[in-house]
């Protein structure tokens, strides 16, 4: 394959982790002019030699904060992590430069189907089960995208396919808000909206903004794709107007006449007005009833691809969730401690909250994107009586103490995450669940939520004397 085959002879590429260096490799080894940049030092790109290696031209450090880095390029592919307002994008956009996501450079070379996955909470929890229930159907699948593997690298991996074969594969993606800013031709044959509540608003100017950049997973679809869209959502509902796909949606309140739905207590896929009974509601061994409405979208979503009724019964039963959402970790003293670090918005922490009848302890804190706190004083206040103390740590924790005081009942300011475990074990009582759900996101203490959690993992298990008990 060659520079001609990309279209593009000089391509440059902003940021340099995982997407930044796939995309970088990916465009080199098709005889791309490769510029890439980082505001990372040379040091912190280990990287570096390999991609110099294959011809990529690095600019590091301070350099890459200038407006004119990529003024050779005819393209940029920007890191999802890079805002588009730093120098060297809006160098480039200023100059009419077309600046694209990943994803993008990694559709135009997609040959297999596109099943596109969105929404402010579930988005890895859906995108994983999807890609269980289509290998259960045996169909071949790729699961990627925001949630680890760049689409990029897994659609590199795939060239070596003959055609026939490439075009069966069923890439299972999930896709951030930061992705989809910059898409311009991609379009899901299956695109699902989850839902939609403010997160990311360190970025974005108003939740109106990142709303709109969720939407745009719809907006290169056609009549004969699939839009499947939580319709107990009101936000994601008001998109459902604009969509030029087929509308499927998924409902645990609404008897739908074509979709997914809870009818009688079980999980339904009602598609012309016919039923097929996937599973008992009961049978779903994730706890919370976000996780049922997760079920349903992965089950539509699959059976949109000719996975059947069966094959999602069976995944989905042997589905125990990902690390790190909701996760038990152990008992000590007859209290349960779960981590659910992943919950790094209010949204996802609400839903967590839902999720236990026990009497709770919260923690609540790390590193704020804006959040908006005072929607939790309602459901964390006394008269609820689900919670019996909240404990608020890391670099939020001032702030959210400030912003539920008078509301939570047991409002305890903690430093580390240590220290508010310890003052969670103090506060809680036999029966009671101590939960991580924080809220924030990890970055004033952690390199990632899984970090954060992992800590907290150790950290309860040095209290326990012995591990397992409820689950
Ligand atoms: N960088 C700059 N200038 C900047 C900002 C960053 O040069 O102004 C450089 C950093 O020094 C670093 C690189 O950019 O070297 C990092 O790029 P990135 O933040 O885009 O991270 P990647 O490693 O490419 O990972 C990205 C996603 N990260 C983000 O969206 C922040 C990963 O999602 C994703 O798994 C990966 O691509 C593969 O697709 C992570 C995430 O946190 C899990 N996503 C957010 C979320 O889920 O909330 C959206
Ligand atoms: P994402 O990839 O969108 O961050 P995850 O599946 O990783 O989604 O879950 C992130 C957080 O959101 C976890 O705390 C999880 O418990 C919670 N969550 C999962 N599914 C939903 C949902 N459908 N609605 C609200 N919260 C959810």
């Amino acid at each position: 394959m060659t520079s001609q085959a990309v279209g593009w002879k000089r391509v440059g590429v902003m940021g340099l982790g995982l997407s930044g260096c796939a995309s970088a490799r990916f465009l080199a080894r098709r005889g791309v002019q490769v510029t890439a940049a980082d505001s990372k030092e040379r040091s912190g790109i280990a990287e570096a030699a390999e991609l110099e290696s294959l011809g990529v031209r690095l600019v590091l450090g301070a350099d890459a904060g200038r407006e004119q880095v990529f003024a050779q390029c005819e393209a940029v592919v920007a890191s999802p992590g890079v805002p588009p307002g730093v120098p060297a994008l809006a160098g480039a956009a200023a100059a009419g430069v077309p600046v694209l996501a990943e994803v993008e450079l990694a559709f135009r070379w997609l040959r297999g189907v596109l099943i596109g996955i969105t929404g402010s909470n579930g988005k890895s929890t859906v995108t994983e089960l999807t890609g269980r229930i289509l290998r259960q159907a045996g169909l071949p699948t790729r699961v990627c995208g925001n949630i680890g593997t760049p689409l990029i690298e897994v659609v590199e991996q795939d060239q070596a396919l003959a055609v026939a074969e490439a075009s069966r594969v069923h890439y299972v993606v999930e896709l951030s808000s930061f992705q989809l800013e910059g898409i311009r031709t991609l379009a899901p044959r299956v695109a699902v909206l989850l839902n939609l509540s403010p997160d990311h608003q360190d970025r974005y100017a108003s939740p109106g903004d990142y709303f709109a950049a969720k939407a745009r997973l719809f907006m290169n679809q056609r009549g004969d794709d699939i839009a499947i869209i939580n319709w107990d959502d009101p936000p994601s509902l008001r998109l459902a107007e604009r969509l030029a796909a087929r509308l499927f949606p998924f409902s645990l309140s609404h008897d739908l006449e074509d979709g997914a739905v809870l009818c009688e207590g079980n999980l339904v896929l009602r598609r012309l007005g016919r039923d097929e009974s996937i599973l008992p509601a009961s049978e779903v061994p994730l706890r919370g009833r976000h996780n049922l409405e997760n079920v349903l979208a992965a089950a539509a979503a699959a059976a949109h691809c000719g996975a059947s009724a069966q094959a999602a019964a069976q995944a989905i039963r042997s589905f125990r969730g990902l690390s790190h959402r909701l996760e038990f970790v152990a008992d000590v003293s007859g209290v349960a401690y779960y981590n659910d670090s992943k919950a790094t918005n209010v949204g996802a922490t609400l839903r967590a909250v839902e999720a236990f009848h026990e009497p709770l302890v919260l923690l609540l804190g790390g590193y704020d994107k804006g959040g908006e706190f005072e929607e939790l004083r309602g459901p964390l206040s006394a008269g609820s009586g689900r919670v019996r103390a909240v404990i608020t740590f890391g670099q939020a924790g001032e702030d959210i103490a400030a912003r539920l005081q008078g509301a939570a009942p047991g409002l305890v300011r903690a430093g580390s995450l240590a220290d508010a475990v310890k003052a969670a074990a103090t506060c809680a009582r036999g029966g009671d669940v101590v939960l991580l759900a924080p809220a924030c996101a990890s970055f004033d203490a952690y390199s990632g939520y899984a970090e954060r959690g992992e800590d907290f993992r150790r950290i309860v298990q040095a209290m326990a004397p012995s591990r397992g008990g409820r689950g």
